[in-house]
Order: structure tokens, then sequence, then C-alpha cells
């Protein structure tokens, strides 16, 4: 029984040394190197090359080395078989880090003060809001959502969110569908954006949505943190709605493509803060870990567990 690596980008020799301690039943083949398609029984991929997985005759599962999954259904021919997500605690918290983060570089105008002191400028003239001005709004409230979002509250920012379906959550003003977002948006000071990419989320941060936030406020406009995916954003109406002074500001870890390319403006401008999708990575020290279990646990007769639903795409 093998256990198939189909991660062109990620360090093979360390995931494999990793799966191989957990797994010692299972071979470990790399996508690249020749290996056996019949004994393959479950793969575990990022961004795999379209029709890697195809003609595994007994492939059981495919696992996804990050929480999103939509770099497999980028693959059109991609297996029908049950697609297992990552959940799990340390990449939840590296996320809620990050959003935290950001949140608060806004809140404190860190980029004013980098500069100020750069000039060496002593000026404090204006009263700095505290988090309880602020309405943070996180879109998804999914695994990672609801840690960002109980992490902000706790630091005292007024949150809400919104889901696909209903949910009621203490401390969290709720919204929910196409019918919730206008209202939720119409009060956001900071958006957070937590949201898988798929057909019904594709370039909604767009400048349609982006007209819809709050203006003014004690940020003295709405600030735009994205995490979820790039291909939920339109850089370009972003970058416009920057120049134009409708939205302040705006943190970024994922784009369009990636790497985002020398050439794009998002680099230069001065009220965009860029990380390189590195919000929240999947260590194969929790993920490889996670995964074994799930195998073990598969292959003792229990079902798996973050299955990831076709239709919906997350
Ligand atoms: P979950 O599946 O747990 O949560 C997704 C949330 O989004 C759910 O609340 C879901 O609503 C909501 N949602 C999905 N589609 C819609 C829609 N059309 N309208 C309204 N709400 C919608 O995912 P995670 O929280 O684990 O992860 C979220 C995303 O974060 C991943 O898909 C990935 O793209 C990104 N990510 C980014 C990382 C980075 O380093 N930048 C690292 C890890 C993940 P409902 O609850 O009703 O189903
Ligand atoms: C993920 C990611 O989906 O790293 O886990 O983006």
């Amino acid at each position: 029984m093998s256990v198939l690596f189909a991660a062109p980008e990620l360090d093979a020799a360390v995931w494999r040394a990793r799966l191989e301690a957990l797994l010692p039943s299972h071979a470990v083949a790399i996508l690249g190197e020749p290996f056996d398609r019949a004994a393959i029984r479950y793969a575990l991929s990022w961004a795999h090359p379209p029709g890697a997985l195809a003609d595994l005759p007994n492939l059981k599962a495919i696992f996804s080395l990050g929480a999103g999954v939509d770099h497999l259904f980028a693959d059109p021919a991609l297996p029908d078989r049950p697609i297992v997500r990552v959940v799990d605690s340390d990449l939840r918290d590296r996320m809620s880090e990050w959003v935290v983060m950001h949140a608060l570089i806004h809140l404190r105008q860190l980029r004013r003060y980098e500069r100020q002191q750069r000039d060496r400028v002593w000026a404090d003239d204006d009263a700095q809001p505290k988090a309880g001005d602020i309405r943070v709004s996180v879109l998804g409230l999914g695994v990672l959502g609801l840690d960002a979002a109980t992490k902000l509250k706790a630091l005292g920012f007024k949150v809400s969110a919104w889901s696909a379906t209903p949910k009621s959550t203490p401390g969290i003003e709720c919204f929910n569908g196409k019918g919730g977002l206008d209202a939720l948006l119409a009060q956001t000071d900071l958006l957070v954006v937590l949201l898988p990419l798929t057909p019904a989320t594709q370039g909604m941060l767009n400048a349609s949505l982006i007209a819809k936030l709050k203006q003014g406020g004690r940020l003295g406009g709405p600030v735009l943190i994205n995490a979820g995916r790039g291909g939920l954003q339109v850089e370009a109406d972003i970058l416009a709605a920057l120049d134009s002074g409708v939205l302040k500001g705006a943190s970024l870890d994922v784009f369009e493509r990636e790497p985002l390319p020398a050439s794009s403006l998002v680099w230069s401008h001065p009220a965009v803060y860029v990380s390189p999708h590195n919000a929240a990575i999947s260590t194969p020290a929790a993920v490889a870990s996670a995964i074994a279990h799930q195998i073990a646990a598969f292959e003792r007769g229990e079902p798996l567990r973050h299955v990831v639903d076709r239709k919906r795409g997350y």
C-alpha cells in the first residue's frame, strides 16, 4: 500500500521523512519519480499538475495539503473520490495571529508611525481610536473565520460575520447569504476575508462590493484584509478604490497571480501590506500527523473527517 505525495511546490524529502515515520506500513511515492500506480491508496496534493491523480485504480481518498481545495478543483481530471482538507489547530492559530496583527496594524496606524520614525517626526495630533470604536466584519465563519472573529472580539472590536448558511455565535453579529451581505458591509470599518474560492465567491471583492463599505468611521475609511484566496479579489478595483479614497488601506496575503508579479502595482502602493501567501502555512509536522491519523482511523473502518462537499466546492 502506498501514499502518493503530489505537491511539486513543496519539499518532498521533508514530507516523505515525516510520512514514513508516521505511516510505517505505507510506502511513500513522490510524483515525478517512478511508482506503481496500482499500489496507491491515498494521494496527498498541493497544486498537483492536472491529470496527475488520474489512473490510480485503487485510490481511496485525496488529502489536500491545505485548508483550501480550489487547487484540486482546478484539475478537470480529478478522480471522483472523497476529498479531505486540512483542519488543524496549528494552521488555525497561525491564521488568527495574522488577522489580529493586521487588524491592529490598521487600528494603530503602524505605517504612519514608521514614516514618522524614519523622518524623526514627533507628532500625535489626533486621538487614537480604540478597538471598541471599530467594527470588524469577517467574511467566512468557518474554522478559520470563527477563531479569528473570537480573538478579535476578545481584543474589544465589535465583530460581525458572514456565512452561506445561518449561524448564531455569542457576541458576534451574524449575517448570511446574498441578502445579508449589504447590511453587513454598510457597518464595516475593517473587512476580513476568510472565504474559500468557489464559483460563488470568485471576483466578489470588486468595485461594487467595496463601494458598499461604510465610509468615514474612526479609521478614516474602510480597510480590506484578505487571506482567503487571490481569486476572490479584483486587484485593479482595490488599487482604484485606494487611490480614490473609497478604501483607506489593505492587507493582502493572497493574489490573483502567485507569486505576485514584480511588475504589479500592488507591491508599491503606500496603503497596502503584502505577504507571500503565508498567513497560515501547513507545516509537515502538524499536517502530516493529522493525515496519518485519518488514514489509520479510515483503515480501522472509521469515516473520514473534514470531507469537502464537491457541490459547494469547499
Ligand atoms: P471553512 O470551510 O471552514 O469555512 C468557509 C466559510 O466560508 C464558511 O463559513 C462558509 O459558510 C463560508 N462561505 C463559503 N462560501 C460562501 C458564500 N458563497 N457566501 C457566504 N459564505 C460562504 O474554511 P476555513 O475557514 O478552514 O478556510 C477558509 C479559506 O481560507 C480556505 O478555503 C482557504 O482558501 C483560505 N486559507 C488561506 C490560507 C493562507 O495562508 N492565506 C491558509 C489556509 C486557508 P457556511 O459556514 O455557511 O458553509
Ligand atoms: C491553505 C493555504 O489553503 O495555505 O491551507 O492557502
